[in-house]
């Protein structure tokens, strides 16, 4: 059963509580140099308040498989918790995909671009991808339609100049800095265009590539296949494109092949979850197949798009990007949280 525009709306709102409530509780920790303990409070608070919303709510993607993550497992129930199995049973089944802080090396550092997030859609909206890795090129609307993953570096650049009305000099391209990624980064330099190198975080790149303004203009490279459906569902909302491949080959990924699991384990797993073509190029639809799909992310750390949690006496502010595919709303959510009695100040 898939659930009605008013539901959307609803759910919206809820799951922007949701993130909120994640990023307030990362954002306490922030600087403190301890990724992990900052990515557990950010997964406790939202799984605490994604429990109160009135959904049969199913995590395909999250922390892991249920032995290694006490908490927003793959194909754990989330949602409705306080109601009756009745009034349960009228809830809509929605598939959800989290990533509580996108950036967890950010936020421990204070650095920025940290962010509360996640993807929500019908059953079967989102797919159910393995936490490996994956290749990937995201542009913005009005370059949909103009790159190839599998084409050289050089001509997707061009082509993205091309619709753009600018030349290849003027484009920005927003790269993971790993060392897999040299041969991609000499290819761009060459190109002649910029890059942006970042340290993690390339789900709010990839946003920021689908964004006018941003000075973004496409995300490239490798990073993980999770963060990658995330990235299909804000594309949906945002009229922008991704296209992606999974990665698991040593060599590509620059690292030693004792490091990684061996390639015919990976396949293996793959053939499990219904991935028979390895090397499939996946299109954002691929990857967010739902017709009603809802985003929600919250700023943990200050980043390209979003303000990051900022504490003070009576409260504390977030700020917050909520789309939907089916009203087709794309609501930047500046909220105050007031906790100070009736005398607390609210600045404009
Ligand atoms: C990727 C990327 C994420 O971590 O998963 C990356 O998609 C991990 O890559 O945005 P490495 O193993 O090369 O560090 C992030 O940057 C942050 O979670």
């Amino acid at each position: 059963m898939g659930y009605e525009l008013r539901t959307e709306r609803e759910l919206s709102l809820d799951f922007l509580r949701v993130c909120e409530a994640a990023a307030i509780a990362a954002a306490r920790t922030m600087g403190q140099g301890d990724r992990k303990y900052s990515d557990q409070v950010a997964v406790e608070a939202m799984r605490e308040v994604m429990d109160t919303v009135p959904m049969r709510g199913r995590i395909v993607i999250g922390e892991g498989e249920r032995d290694e993550a006490p908490m927003l497992y793959i194909g754990e129930e989330v949602g409705g918790r306080s109601a009756s199995e009745e009034v349960r049973a009228s809830f809509p089944e929605v598939d959800i995909a989290v990533d509580p802080l996108e950036g967890t090396n950010l936020c421990a550092l204070g650095a920025n671009n940290a962010i509360a997030v996640l993807a929500a859609a019908e059953r079967g909206g989102l797919l159910n991808a393995p936490d490996i890795y994956m290749d990937k090129i995201v542009v913005g609307p009005s370059c949909r339609g103009s790159v190839n993953i599998e084409a050289p570096v050089k001509e997707n650049l061009k082509n993205i100049a091309r619709r753009l009305g600018r030349d290849i000099e003027d484009l920005t391209v927003i790269t993971l800095e790993r060392s897999r990624h040299k041969k991609l980064i000499d290819d761009v330099r060459a190109a002649g265009a910029r890059i942006r190198l970042i340290s993690d975080g390339d789900l709010s790149a990839g946003i920021s590539a689908a964004v006018a303004g941003t000075n973004i203009h496409a995300l490239m490279g490798i990073g993980g296949a999770p963060e990658g459906v995330i990235t299909a569902a804000a594309m949906k909302c945002l009229n922008g494109e991704i296209q992606a491949k999974l990665v698991f080959d040593p060599e590509r990924l620059g690292v030693d092949r004792d490091k990684v699991p061996a390639q015919e384990e990976v396949l293996a797993r793959l053939r499990e979850m219904g991935i028979t073509d390895p090397d499939k190029v996946y299109d954002t639809n691929d990857l967010a197949p739902g017709k009603k799909i809802i985003f929600a992310a919250t700023g943990v750390t200050d980043g390209a798009l979003l303000r990051g949690v900022r504490f003070f006496g009576s409260g504390k502010r977030t700020h917050s990007l909520v789309m939907t595919t089916d009203s087709h709303h794309i609501r930047f959510v500046d909220t105050v949280h007031v906790e100070g009695g009736p005398d607390a100040v609210i600045r404009f």
